[in-house]
């Protein structure tokens, strides 16, 4: 009955009387007084004024089962320890293609090599998808760009703002972090069981923690408006769907072109951190296969992984 009420509201732009709600659902006026009251527990700003019923204001950004409805194959939880690890799980089980499993906190959210996703309450994206790619295990690596390209896309559409990519996977608005892709694989011998993909989107967070402030941002603090996470989970969803089945039928070249436009490493001095050691030279081309071409003192050095730092215009490494 709660979500009756809610798309009653939503389509009706004054305000509905309690006795219209209740004859048009077939239920007491108490009852629907219950579900507004639930509805408003919730964090639904509804309006009710005596004699004229029940308006719904902005509801501002709520994330819950209901406003993901758009989609059937999902889970939500108010709050996980790392959706990456409940994808997991839901891979190991067999659950299809595209599941995503998204949550307003994350405990114990992760970013790569051991690192910390910081991870508040209600106002960020924290989404993991599960794949079944039927690839070479060392085709795997070219996964972390080519969903950075549909977070890219995604923030980018929504804020009007170009959003571009460190190589291999962040993104980032005016130089500042704004979302991270964390890619992992099960394997077994040559076999590839699953994949999830684990986005963080820095939403509607206004105030980040000293260690990550300087570097760190969101969309909100960028464009100074509020987003509805749920309609930034519809877009990127369809997005991560669409970039990967360009990935499965033709590989990272289609996309290669659309990549070296937003990646920001290129031209640039990078310090490269992959495999234990420090490359330091000049990147100067994303490859067929999604690596990041340096130019060093001793010829080109291609890496699939790990990470680069690229010198700004202040002088700094970012
Ligand atoms: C990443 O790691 O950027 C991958 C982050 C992936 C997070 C998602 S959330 C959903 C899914 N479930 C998970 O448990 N994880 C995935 P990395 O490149 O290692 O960057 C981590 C570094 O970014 C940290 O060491 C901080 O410096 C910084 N950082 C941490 N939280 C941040 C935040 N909310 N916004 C911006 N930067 C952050």
């Amino acid at each position: 009955m709660k979500d009756k009420i809610l798309g009653i509201l939503k389509e009706s732009k004054s305000y509905v009387s309690g006795q219209e709600l209740a004859d048009r659902l077939g239920v007491s006026r108490t009852a629907v007084w219950k579900a507004v009251t639930a509805l408003k527990k919730e964090g639904y700003g509804i309006a009710s004024v005596s004699r004229l019923g029940y308006k719904l204001e902005d509801t501002g950004d709520i994330l819950n089962e209901r406003e993901l409805s758009f989609s059937d194959k999902f889970c939500f939880e108010d709050e996980l320890s790392s959706t990456n690890e409940y994808a997991k799980r839901f891979a190991a089980e067999g659950k299809e293609e595209f599941f995503f499993v998204t949550c307003n906190r994350q405990t114990a959210g992760r970013g790569r090599l051991g690192r910390t996703w910081i991870s508040p309450y209600g106002v960020n994206i924290y989404l993991s998808m599960i794949f079944y790619p039927d690839t070479d295990i060392p085709d795997i690596p070219q996964m972390t760009p080519v969903i950075g390209l549909a977070a890219a896309k995604t923030i980018s559409d929504i804020t009007g703002l170009e959003a571009k990519i460190k190589w291999p996977n962040d993104i980032l608005i005016n130089d500042k972090k704004i979302s991270g892709i964390l890619t992992e694989m099960q394997a077994e011998a040559e076999r590839i069981l699953f994949v999830v993909a684990g986005i963080g989107i820095n939403v509607n967070q206004t105030e980040f923690d000293k260690e990550i402030a300087k570097k760190a941002s969101s969309m909100r603090n960028e464009t100074g408006r509020v987003f509805k996470r749920s309609e930034v989970i519809k877009l990127l969803v369809q997005n991560m769907e669409t970039y990967y089945k360009k990935f499965i039928e033709g590989g990272f070249s289609p996309l290669r072109a659309e990549y070296k436009r937003l990646c920001i490493n290129l031209d640039r001095d990078v310090r490269a951190f992959y495999r234990g050691g420090e490359i330091r030279g000049t990147a100067v081309d994303i490859s067929e296969k999604g690596e990041l071409v340096i130019k060093t003192e001793n010829g080109l050095v291609s890496i699939s992984g790990g990470e680069a730092t690229v010198r700004n215009a202040g002088n700094e490494y970012i």
